[in-house]
């Protein structure tokens, strides 16, 4: 059953992060109406321009009675000068409110894991063999992931169901595409899906082996040609990839346009479906013999554990300690 809760009514306890690119800022706080006590993370971000916001003469589509699109270059603008000097001007505009909204996303009752997640702090790459995957990450991730109802409400067509937007039901080849909570599902430009494997047995790019193979395929060819129908996006111009480690531990795919640089897209937590697929033709056992990095945040139990076991900060004090040495090595 989905919460009720009143976006008006929330209570900020702290500011987790403030991310002046992407113009997002995610807060901590509760609901106090609901619980006092039960955590709230609120994210608002502002969404990105659409290309058809910026019209500056009637579409030819759009029939002479309706009503116009906004416009940012509408009546409506309130425009204040900054300064003119020369041929260099800037202005503070406010558009018409239609164009002024502000995606909102709530996690609650938020856990101590998801405000981990949602804060910022120091990073440090973990280098994962296949003896430490077994023997650190994953009994921790057996022991302790986020849950897993919200995926299985979307292969049960229990939530989400009218935003899916193409279904292979083979047990064992099929998935579900629809977008991605990060989407605004406005705006193509920024269209954020994700593939998610109906199989439930693949908990990351670590399970994946030969036998996965026309499972993947499927997924590259019937996603890109979806995308194609639903969205008019050229499949030579889609980015798509896992994420090592995910967050949550059932095989998905994500995939938005390549001339958008979608949030979280990060190299060290990405890999190209292309290239999973390619390693795997090489070689069907690829990532149970891989090395593979993935990154882990200041606040995880995980971090922890390779802590003591590889002295991932250590190595950081030492380097410092070093370079500040350095200088008098040289008088
Ligand atoms: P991930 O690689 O496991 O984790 O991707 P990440 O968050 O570190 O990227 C999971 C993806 O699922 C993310 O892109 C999320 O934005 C998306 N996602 C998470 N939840 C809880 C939902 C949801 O309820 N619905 C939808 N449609 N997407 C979600």
């Amino acid at each position: 059953k989905s919460p009720t809760y009143d976006l008006t009514k929330f209570h900020l306890k702290r500011i987790l992060s403030n991310n002046s690119k992407c113009k997002s800022i995610t807060l901590l706080g509760t609901f106090p109406d609901i619980s006092e006590t039960d955590a709230a993370i609120v994210v608002f971000e502002k969404n990105a321009y659409r290309e058809s916001d910026v019209a500056t003469e009637v579409p030819a589509d759009q029939d002479a009675d309706s009503s116009p699109k906004p416009s940012y270059f509408s009546t409506d603008l309130q425009v204040r000068t900054d300064f003119i000097n020369n041929i260099y001007a800037s202005f503070q505009c406010v558009p018409t409110q239609e164009l002024c909204t502000v995606k909102g996303t709530v996690i609650y009752p938020a856990t101590e894991k998801h405000i981990e997640k949602y804060s910022i702090c120091q990073k440090y790459i973990i280098n994962e063999t296949p003896d430490l995957y077994e023997s650190i990450t994953l009994p921790y991730i057996t022991s302790s992931q986020f849950s897993l109802d919200w995926v299985y409400n979307i292969l049960e067509h229990k939530q989400e169901t009218e935003r899916i937007v193409f279904e292979d039901k083979h047990p064992e080849n099929g998935f579900v595409l629809l977008p991605d909570l990060k989407w605004d599902g406005r705006n193509v430009e920024t269209l954020y899906l994700l593939g998610i494997v109906r199989k439930r047995d693949i908990k990351s790019l670590r399970d994946l082996n030969a036998s996965h193979l026309p499972l993947l395929r499927n997924l590259r060819e019937s996603a890109k040609q979806a995308i194609l129908e639903r969205y008019g996006l050229n499949p030579n111009q889609l980015r798509m990839y896992f994420h090592y480690q995910p967050s949550f531990y059932h095989l998905h795919v994500h995939i938005n346009p390549l001339r958008n640089d979608a949030p979280g897209i990060w190299c060290e937590k990405s890999h190209m479906l292309d290239t999973v697929i390619n390693n795997l033709e090489l070689m069907p056992d690829y990532y149970q013999r891989a090395s593979l990095p993935f990154v882990l945040y200041e606040g995880n139990k995980l971090l922890e554990l390779y802590d003591k076991q590889l002295e991932v900060r250590q190595v950081v004090a030492q380097e410092l300690s070093e370079a500040d040495e350095a200088p008098e090595a040289f008088t």
